[in-house]
């Protein structure tokens, strides 16, 4: 099929599933069109099959905001036009359903049909997308979408919850290309951030609110009390100053590692004994689920699709929400007993292959196939 994917090309877990997913489809055979304002971070362009149309929104001094659906929705016609594309899958619906809705109705009018897939992603529903100013917008094009798809059971629930939706959502967990990880690099470089009797306990995120960061420093706080360690944290973000001052404040500077942005996590979670995640909210938790892949069990808060994918008491533990006491006591159970972490270790490797890309990648070929054959 010619698949059309709309996406945020940074580092956001939406942006993440939606370029991953695309580059599997074309190794699939599929041909790919990401259109979005600038090339998604981990897509390489060499693959025959993959294209990428960048969206330009010119600035304009009478425009206060400039119109990014605008030019999306045009960008989205002149592509499926020109390319014969089949069907348009949108992550993120705000505002890549609503400028998908209006792509397909300009199409519509010169006799073109083509399905759009939106898959809800959790912040454009529980953060975003629920606040009045943008409501009507998000139900009406989820209501217009031909198939909708929540990356968890958790976030199925709480959109239904949270708008008037007349849609089924069928529930596409994300997913992990296991064979990225399976050659584990035999220089994993562990001696670059910790002496031999540290543990090391990595945090990986878009550093915004809802990721508690003070959180994941008094959780460190607490563990390196008890046992040598170091805490590696990974991404920009609002909150990172207010983690670094936090760090400053309990005199422990010299443990914490900010490592910025990362396009190579695996090289990073290669060597980490603990990922935490205390998350305020979270539909899913792919830094979890990328963290387990690589064998680090993961302490992280209950909120959420994180207890689907972070199994309670067998691939690390889950406590309530700002329950730092909580979260370190069930970091130590981990980490002080090396028998116990090994199978931690274990569990999480083996549970992370419940999302291998191979189980959840014919999942939206049947999707996108039935919505062609009903368009
Ligand atoms: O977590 C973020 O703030 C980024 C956000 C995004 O839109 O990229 O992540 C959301 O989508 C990810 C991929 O489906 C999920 O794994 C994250 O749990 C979800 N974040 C939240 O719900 C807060």
């Amino acid at each position: 099929m010619k698949i059309a994917i709309v996406c945020y090309p940074t580092f956001g877990g939406s942006g993440v599933v939606a370029t991953e997913l695309g580059i599997a489809l074309a190794n699939r055979g599929h041909e790919v069109h990401f259109v979005t304002y600038r090339q998604p971070v981990r897509l390489s362009l060499l693959n025959a099959n993959i294209h990428f149309h960048e969206v330009h929104v010119p600035e304009y001094p009478l425009f206060h905001y400039q119109p990014y659906e605008l030019a999306l929705s045009s960008k989205l016609v002149d592509t499926i036009k020109l390319h014969k594309i089949d069907l348009l899958h949108v992550h993120y619906a705000i505002p890549h359903a609503y400028a998908g809705y209006m792509a397909k109705k300009m199409l519509e009018e010169e006799g073109i049909y083509v399905p759009m897939i939106t898959t809800l992603h959790g912040t454009d529903i529980t953060l975003v997308g629920k606040h009045p100013f943008y409501k009507p917008a998000v139900t009406f094009s989820i209501n217009q979408s031909d198939v909708v798809t929540s990356v968890s059971e958790n976030l199925k629930e709480r959109t239904l919850e949270l708008f008037d939706i007349k849609k089924d959502i069928q529930v596409v967990p994300n997913f992990i290309d296991k064979g990225k990880y399976s050659s584990s690099f035999t220089d994993c470089q562990r001696s670059l951030m910790a002496d031999d009797d540290e543990k090391i306990i990595t945090h990986i995120s878009n550093f915004r609110k809802v990721k508690r960061i003070p959180d994941v420093v008094e959780v460190f706080y607490r563990i390196q009390r008890e046992l040598p360690a170091k805490l590696v944290m990974v991404g920009e973000g609002p909150q990172k100053e207010v983690a670094e001052r936090l760090c400053d404040t309990l005199g422990i500077s010299d443990k914490v590692i900010f490592l910025g942005n990362s396009h190579e996590i695996d090289r990073i979670l290669c060597f980490s004994d603990l990922f935490l995640l205390p998350s305020e909210s979270e539909s899913f938790g792919l830094a979890a689920l990328e963290a387990m892949i690589n064998k680090v069990p993961v302490v992280s808060s209950n909120a959420g699709g994180i207890p689907e994918v972070n199994i309670d008491g067998v691939t690390g533990f889950l406590n309530d929400v700002g329950d730092v006491d909580g979260m370190a006591k069930n970091a130590l159970k981990i980490l002080s007993d090396d028998e116990v972490l090994e199978r931690f270790k274990k569990n999480a490797g083996e549970s992370a292959q419940r999302f291998d890309i191979h189980k959840i990648l014919p999942q939206y070929e049947n999707i996108y196939e039935e919505a062609y054959k009903s368009r």
